[in-house]
């Protein structure tokens, strides 16, 4: 892997059969929005972020390429750039591009394979920066190899609104989790999808190709592949709205009869139109998520917005430090 050695605390990334069977013996059956994220549904999840309907990508970039030297500013000289998620994208680059002689970087995620392709791409970009992914899943553990290079702070770096796949609890305790990792001059730089019209939001969810209901289906697909599961894909239906009250898009599967499947050792029975929930895509505004992020320790910095003001990235300090 290009000289670049990775870090290991995954325990595997195979469904957890304990963990399936218990969202779908729940009264609302459900299942783990990760469990989207293996390669087909990975690449899926890439095709999404260039369709036309889905607005967050291209308006995060359009932030990020807008307020670069800004952002880079804030950081300051010779941080450690920690990125939550594979780091391969544009905005990594736009970012690395502009810091002034960044320490090091460290991005940590639960695909193996994400990790080192986005490590090579990156070790080739910037020959001279120590890169030292970690394979982990970054929601359960906090942890980090011991021999980080010196850095005046570090920089947490979570783009792509993917705190919003969090309920609201979990995001405050994934949020104070990172500022525990950070330390006392720590730094976080966050993108957080906005509060809109709901129409809009209705449409980046049911995109006219089709492609988000292949990616919510392909969750089905999985679990036939990895845990002898055998559901029909045809009986079910991708469904995605967004749900004013609790300011998030719900992505559930419909069951379109009713039905028995197997999953593992068990049978699972759904009644015509009951729905597995599959994924919340939580919208905030900048005040309710500085108040989330208050609650775990972080105060607000600056906030970016684009000029249609679809998109924010924010900059948080732990707070209590100088
Ligand atoms: C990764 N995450 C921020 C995406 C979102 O918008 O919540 C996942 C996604 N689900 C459907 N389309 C995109």
């Amino acid at each position: 892997m290009n000289g670049v050695s990775l870090h290991d605390l995954s325990a595997g990334q195979a469904a957890s059969v304990a963990e399936v069977l218990r969202g779908l013996q729940s009264p609302q059956k459900e299942l783990p929005c990760k469990l989207f994220y293996d390669e087909i549904g990975s690449q899926l999840f890439e095709q999404i972020t260039t369709l036309d309907e889905y607005y967050p990508t291209r308006a995060e970039l359009r932030i990020m390429r807008a307020a670069a030297a800004d952002i880079a500013a804030r950081l300051g000289p010779e941080c450690l750039l920690i990125e939550y998620g594979s780091g391969s994208s544009i905005k990594t680059h736009i970012l690395l591009d502009h810091l002034e002689r960044p320490a090091g970087y460290v991005p940590i995620d639960i695909s193996r394979e994400q990790l080192e392709h986005a490590a090579a791409t990156l070790a080739r970009s910037y020959p001279a920066l120590p890169i030292l992914p970690v394979c982990a899943d970054y929601t359960a553990t906090a942890e980090l190899p011991t021999a980080l290079p010196p850095c005046t702070r570090r920089i947490a770096y979570y783009p792509g609104s993917t705190i919003g796949n969090f309920v609201p609890e979990d995001a405050r305790r994934f949020l104070a989790s990172i500022a525990e990792v950070s330390g006392r001059d720590g730094g976080l730089l966050i993108g957080v999808d906005l509060k809109k019209d709901p129409l809009m939001l209705h449409r980046a969810y049911n995109d006219a190709l089709g492609v988000t209901a292949a990616f919510n289906l392909n969750i089905l697909a999985r679990l036939n592949r990895e845990v002898g599961a055998n559901f029909a894909l045809d009986h079910f239906r991708h469904y995605a709205f967004y749900n004013p009250v609790f300011a998030r898009v719900e992505m559930h599967l419909v069951s379109l009869t009713e039905q028995t499947v197997r999953v593992a050792h068990a049978n699972i029975h759904f009644d015509r139109g009951e729905s597995i929930w599959t994924e919340a895509s939580y919208k905030y505004n900048p005040p309710e998520f500085a108040a989330l992020a208050a609650r775990a320790g972080w105060r607000v910095q600056q906030v970016w917005m684009d000029d249609r003001g679809l998109f924010s990235v924010h900059y948080l300090t732990v707070a209590g430090a100088a």
